[in-house]
């Protein structure tokens, strides 16, 4: 166990069906950190997250003594770099960079075709308002029926029909998820993880969309099951890999059959990455775009994601010389080169996100109460 004694115990406030939350305690499972998830709940919980980290995002995790994080993604970072042993990041600085840059995408894009898939369909709208409802709502003294409706409504607000997802985007949108099946089926039919024979931060950054989202909501797990049976199996491997001693090796490089993953990043996440950029930049709080034949009307804009681009330059630039031209090489092969360096200054604000993961900005959070 690689955490010593005096941060226990660990405790994750999520739900059981988030996607982050997933993501997270897909990581913790791995690194071998015992922890308990508890429900993020309102009112209290709510409160005392909102209290310790800035946000009442979730998850929130919090230490054994007293320290409070939020954002999975600099959770992970934070883990990686205090406690080393049985590593998730990558060690050779190409692998690094590139599970970083999956990572990115599966968190700020997979994310569209998961929130849709759970809010569009009646099916899933009903299972997981219901689960919602009952999971962190259930002090509040409002009938169910009348929970569930308002956690559909805020949701699809939020991140379906009021973040540019309109009947006209809908293909568009699923053809997202069905990309990905064949590449992820591809590289499943061949491997066990993403990046060989033990899991990296890339299996860990699918883990978000696929373990809680495509792997539960009935649409997209259904879709599964039936066309990529491979992923599915990848799904429950991850969350059962656990501490295995004989651990198997990483690949040596970049796999060819990423080649898929990184051309839909290069003509698809980057360029949505650019259009978010010039609406922050212009201070435009609606956006439309067309991303790869995809006609996005007024997509919300987000400065955390303005950060995440900064993140992805800023981890280009810290590879030694010879692996930043191999890495260029790639980029350009997939088309990512150009989106990644398209605006020569990124609208952020000085320090935003810079007290990750302990504290979030009230900035780089759009909340949809
Ligand atoms: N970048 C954050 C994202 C966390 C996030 O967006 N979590 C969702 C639930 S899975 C949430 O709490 N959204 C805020 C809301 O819906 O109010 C992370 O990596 O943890």
């Amino acid at each position: 166990m690689p955490l010593p004694q005096s941060l226990l115990p660990v405790t994750v406030y999520g739900s059981s069906i988030s996607y982050f939350t997933g993501k997270l305690e897909n990581y913790l499972r791995l690194k071998g950190i015992p922890y308990q998830l508890q429900a993020l709940s309102r009112p209290h919980a709510v409160k005392r997250v909102r209290q310790h980290t800035g946000s009442t995002q979730m998850p929130a995790l919090s230490l054994g003594d007293g320290r409070w994080m939020t954002d999975s993604t600099a959770i992970i970072q934070w883990m990686e770099t205090e406690f080393p042993t049985q590593a998730v990041i990558p060690h050779d600085p190409l692998q690094r960079f590139f599970s970083l840059l999956l990572e990115d995408y599966a968190d700020e894009w997979l994310w569209r075709p998961a929130m849709h898939y759970r809010w569009h369909y009646p099916e899933g709208a009903r299972y997981a308002s219901s689960h919602l409802a009952r999971e962190l709502a259930a002090e509040v003294p409002v009938p169910v029926f009348l929970k569930r409706w308002s956690i559909t409504r805020r949701q699809r607000n939020g991140y379906t029909t009021g973040d540019g997802i309109t009947a006209d985007q809908v293909p568009g949108v699923e053809a997202i998820f069905r990309r990905t099946l064949d590449s992820l089926e591809a590289i499943f039919q061949r491997r066990p993880f993403l990046l060989g024979d033990k899991p990296s931060l890339a299996d860990i950054g699918f883990s978000g969309p696929f373990f809680r989202h495509f792997g539960l909501d009935p649409v997209p797990a259904q879709i599964m099951r039936q066309s990529a049976p491979a992923v599915w199996e990848w799904i429950a491997r991850l969350w059962n890999y656990g501490q295995q001693t004989d651990a198997g090796a990483l690949l040596q490089g970049i796999p060819a059959d990423w080649g898929t993953i990184l051309r839909d990043i290069g003509e698809h996440y980057l360029p949505y990455l650019c259009a978010n950029v010039d609406a922050v930049a212009a201070g435009r709080r609606r956006f439309d775009a067309d991303i790869g034949g995809v006609r996005y009307r007024k997509a919300r804009w987000s400065h955390y994601r303005v950060w995440c681009l900064q993140q992805l330059r800023m981890h280009y630039r810290a590879l030694p010389p010879d692996d930043q031209s191999t890495a260029r090489d790639l980029l350009e092969q997939y088309n990512c080169w150009e989106p990644l360096w398209r605006h020569a200054q990124l609208p952020i604000d000085v320090g935003l996100c810079s007290h990750l993961p302990f504290t979030a900005d009230a900035k780089m959070i759009d909340v949809y109460d």
